[in-house]
């Protein structure tokens, strides 16, 4: 999948706030399509299986307190130049510094709470869609 592929979630925050159809609308008229996708909610140890990178961070806990505290879509998107175009629309990782229009500055709370998740390489791309998805999940 390496190029035109990339991973999201829309995190917990901005399901409970009711966003999932405002988000799903501006990512798909941004020009990504959808390849696999699902309503679903993370253990406290998938959560912490999914951050492992940021284990020895010191908001490793919160993280994966707030992932697994209620459902969650992901999704795999494709579109060319995916990884580096999702993440300019999805914007900074604390909302407060976000571009405006971006999604983040449009329904995120706070650095921790920041409603969807980008990967940020084609081999984490890779790694997380293999992370939620089997091989026949993804059209
Ligand atoms: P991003 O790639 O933009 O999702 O950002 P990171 O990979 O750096 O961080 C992953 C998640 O860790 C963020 F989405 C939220 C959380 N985080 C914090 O809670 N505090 C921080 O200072 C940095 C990240």
């Amino acid at each position: 999948m390496a190029g035109n592929k990339t991973f999201t979630m829309i995190k917990p925050d901005a399901v409970k706030a009711g966003h999932i159809g405002a988000i799903l609308n501006q990512i798909c008229g941004a020009g990504f399509r959808i390849v696999a996708m699902k309503y679903t909610k993370l253990s406290a140890q998938k959560a912490g299986e999914f951050y492992e990178v940021h284990k020895e961070r010191p908001f490793y806990g919160e993280l994966v307190e707030f992932m697994s505290s209620g459902p969650i879509v992901a999704a795999v998107l494709e579109k060319d130049n995916a990884i580096e175009d999702f993440r300019k629309l999805i914007g900074a990782t604390n909302p407060a510094e976000a571009e405006e229009g971006t999604i983040r500055a449009r329904f995120a709370k706070s650095i921790g709470e920041n409603a969807v998740h980008g990967a940020d390489s084609d081999d984490n791309a890779l790694r997380e869609a293999s992370f939620h998805f089997a091989g026949t999940e993804m059209f």
